[in-house]
Formats: structure tokens, sequence, C-alpha cells
């Protein structure tokens, strides 16, 4: 086998997202997401944490792009806070000037310092004002309608400068998260301990349908009104771990990694490349899961220019015997940390659904390629947090051994695939760019590059990895 190598023009950088970067929740007239509003119940969040200053980016934004060069990244993936540029949200709403002036600027910096922007239009945000009006993300004509117009107000503030846009981050998360297991905003889910709305049988099924119209009809925007004239490229990205037999011995278990994959990725990925929803989840879930109409397939079927891929770990999956629940979003299968034998599949990390199997990533990589006809991927995050990261003091966080091989070996499976499997994969932002807030587990983990000092005015300080990061691109990328 030669060795491994990426193209020369290999996109690689770092990314984050708004609400857990930036900060400044009320300032120049943004207005609450659906996550201001669900840190604010008790008991939802670590420490009762919020976004409130987060990074501060809002304000350190030069501090993050100086981070960026200093790095010697060549790009950077960050997102929009939808209710700092239109407040209310909604399609006939007004647009807060001094909220989309704040990402104009951001990309002025980047490209001033020779870094391209890869824009997501939504990480999870929805404007609080829209889960209010019409339920948000469970309402198809009105969250596509107002979706589409306030990516279009983006591409025509931003379109002449960013080249890459992903519409969704992991809509995969916004439905089971936010609709079935609740434990992301907006908190929906059957189990009455967790909340008094939601029905975690119908609605994740339903709030998936409604992402993909909308991301279709974003992306009709983009080609119909701006692509032409701004040359950009537009997907959805996707999250995705990778499966391994708990019993490689038993075709059952085999079977099931097969449908844990449908059940997470091609639940998004089938409907975008192939036009439809997986068998395997149509025999599953009858008529709980929507039905294209001729006209949402039309907008859905075709809708990526690359496919955006988040990757972090990988599970053992065992099958499950008799009928699933009406709840189950996995496929009727156990997702397990060990194998029959009792092995791990990875060490452990400080987030517990995080295990390093980096050779999982090669593999993904390649059954993504495979099924969907080789698309054009980047990688739109891969990262890992470490156990008790958090209760050292700063000169040992700084000293990031285990994210330094962590990223050292997933990076090196990623050239594999390039080299050895025939991926096209042009591009990888780690996950990332410094710590920040880690959702529903506060501030307690940590995914930086970079050490943000949240008791010291949130100074950034760069750990070991993002030091190495260059070399190990530098290594691999060839030269001519
Ligand atoms: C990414 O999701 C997010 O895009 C990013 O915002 C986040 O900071 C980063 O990961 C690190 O977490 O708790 O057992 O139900 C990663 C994919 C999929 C990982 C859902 C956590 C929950 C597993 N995520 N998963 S569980």
């Amino acid at each position: 086998m030669s060795q491994s190598t990426l193209p020369k023009d290999f996109l690689w950088g770092f990314a984050t997202a708004s609400y857990q970067i930036e900060g400044a929740p009320h300032e120049d007239g943004r207005a609450d997401s659906i996550w201001d509003t669900f840190c604010r119940i008790p008991g939802k969040i670590a420490g009762n944490e919020n976004g409130d200053i987060a990074c501060d980016s809002y304000h350190q934004y030069k501090q993050d792009v100086k981070l960026l060069k200093d790095m010697g990244a060549r790009a950077y993936r960050f997102s929009i806070s939808w209710s700092r540029v239109i407040p209310l949200g909604g399609r006939e709403d007004p647009v807060n000037q001094k909220g989309l002036q704040y990402y104009v600027n951001l990309v002025d910096e980047l490209l001033a310092n020779g870094i391209e922007p890869m824009v997501t239009l939504y990480h999870w945000d929805l404007p609080e004002a829209l889960d209010e009006r019409y339920g948000g993300l469970l309402n198809t004509d009105e969250f596509v309608a107002d979706f589409a117009q306030y990516s279009r107000t983006i591409f025509r503030a931003l379109g002449d400068k960013v080249k890459y846009w992903v519409t969704f981050n992991e809509p995969w998360c916004s439905s089971i998260l936010g609709y079935n297991e609740g434990v992301f905003a907006p908190g929906r889910t059957s189990n009455r301990s967790k909340s008094s709305v939601g029905d975690s049988s119908t609605e994740p099924w339903l709030v998936g349908h409604n992402l993909l119209i909308a991301h279709g009809a974003a992306v009709k925007v983009y080609r119909e009104e701006f692509k032409s004239r701004q040359g950009g490229q537009i997907g959805i990205t996707l999250n995705g771990d990778w499966v391994e037999p708990w019993d490689p011995k038993d075709p059952k278990d085999i079977e099931a990694c097969q449908r844990k994959l449908e059940f997470s990725i091609a639940w998004f990925a089938d409907p975008v490349y192939r036009g439809d929803y997986p068998e395997s989840m149509r025999q599953q879930l009858g008529d709980r899961l929507p039905k294209f109409t001729p006209e949402q397939r039309a907008l859905v079927q075709g809708s990526n220019d690359f496919y955006g891929m988040n990757h972090y770990c990988a599970n053992y999956i065992k099958h499950r015997s008799g009928d699933p629940e009406p709840e189950d979003y996995l496929g009727n299968l156990e997702s397990l940390l060990s194998n029959k034998e009792g092995q791990d599949i990875g060490p452990e990390t400080q987030s517990p659904w995080l295990r390093p199997y980096a050779i999982g990533f090669r593999k993904l990589l390649k059954w993504i390629s495979d099924r969907y006809g080789r698309p054009i991927i980047y990688v739109t995050e891969n990262g890992t947090s470490l156990k008790g990261e958090n209760d050292l003091a700063k000169e040992e966080i700084l000293e990031d051994d285990f994210r330094v091989w962590y990223f050292k070996e997933y990076v090196t499976a990623m050239a594999d695939a390039y080299t050895h499997d025939d991926v096209d994969v042009r591009g990888y932002m780690a996950w990332s760019l410094m710590d920040n807030f880690e959702w529903a587990e506060g501030y307690t983990t940590r995914f930086g590059v970079t050490f943000v000092d949240y008791e010291n005015g949130q100074q950034r300080f760069p750990k070991k990895s993002a030091k190495a990061m260059k070399g190990l691109f530098d290594s691999l990328m060839s030269k001519s």
C-alpha cells in the first residue's frame, strides 16, 4: 500500500457554531432563539449554564481570526444566529442590519487574512418567535417559507464573498434530541418527566421531513437567484457514527449495523441523493414517516453540491428481537460501547457517547461514497473531548496529547480513504476552534484546540493540538 496523501488544494480548518461561541444575546437587536429559552429551564443544562457570554466571540471575533491565521488554517466554518439577523425570524419580519453587519465584518476579517469562510445557516438556534408563532420546525409550510427567505437574506448579504454554504447542521440532532429525547431545544418528548408536551413517536419524523424540504427550498433559492453569479457550493451537513457488529458471527447484528446507518444517515441522505427514505425506515415506521409529494421530492432530490459530514466515533450494534417501541429511533437495536468479547470500541473521553475509533472514519467515508455515487465530501466536523480535561489546571489543559493523537489517527484515516478508496473528500474542519458551550453539557466538556479561560474574560490560549494541525496536514498534502 502506497503512502496516503491528500490533494494539494485540500481545504482544512476549524469549526464553531453561533450559540456555542458568540454570547451577546441581547446586543444590537438580537432576539431569543429556542436555545436561549431552553437554557432558562432549570435542570436542562449542566450547571444551569447558558450561552449569554460563551466565548464572547461577538466582541472577540478578531481574536478568533488571529487564532486561525496563527494555526495556518485555510478555512473557518461558523454559523449564523438567525435571530441576530431577523430577530422575529419570519419572512415579513424586519432585518436587523446591525446583527447582519457582525457577519459581514467577520467574513471580511477572514478574507483579509486569507481564510476561506464556510457558513452554516442553521446550527440549531431557531428564533424563539417562530416556535411560539406556529410551532417552529413542526410547521411545514411556514417553516420552509421562512427559512427560504432567511437564506435569501444571507446569500444576498454575504454571497459575493462566501463560496461554501451549509444549510442545516445535523438535522438528526434537531429531530431526535429536540423532539424525541427532549434533551435539546425545544425539549419536546413523550417522556412526561421531562416535558408536558411532545410525541416522540411522530414529531421527530415530521421535523426531519420539514428540515429536508427547507434545505431543498434554500438550495433552490441559491441555485436560481445567486449561484450563477456568485459561484458557490451548497449542501447539508449530516452527523453519523460508524458501526461494528456486537457479535460479528451473528448475521442479525450485521444486518442491524446497516439498519443503524440507514436510520441515522440515510434518513436524510437517501432523499437527497435517491429521492426517498430507506425501505427499512418505511417498514418500521409506516405512516409515521411522512411521504414526499412530487413537489417536495423535486426540491429535495439532487439538492447537494457536496455532502457535509460530521463524524466523531463508532459503536457496537446488537440487534433486538421482538417489535420495536413506538419511540424507537435507532432501528430496533442497541448501540453499545463494547462488543460480545467485552472489548471497548475505543478509549474513554469526557463525552459518554464518544469513543475514538479512527478506522471507522475511513469505513464510513467509503460507505457514504459508495452509496451516493462518489459525491464531493467536506468533513464539516471531527474532534474529541478529553476525560477529565476540565478538572485540570490551565497549564495541563494546554498539553492535550490525547487530542493530538486523535487528530493524527482520524486525519490519516481520511487520507487513506482518499488515497485507497477513491473517496472524493476535499476539506476537513476540526471541531472545534476553541472550547465552547457544549449544549446540554454546558462548559464542563471542552472540545477546543484552544483553551478558553471562562474565569478571565474568555481569553484564548492555543493547546498543543492547535499547533500540531498544520504539520499534520503539511505532511499529507501533496506539494504538486
Ligand atoms: C456535534 O454533534 C455538534 O454539531 C456540535 O455542535 C457539538 O459541539 C459537537 O458535536 C460535540 O458534541 O447523548 O447518547 O444521545 C455531534 C453529533 C450526535 C453527538 C448526538 C452526540 C448524542 C448521543 N452528536 N450525540 S446521546
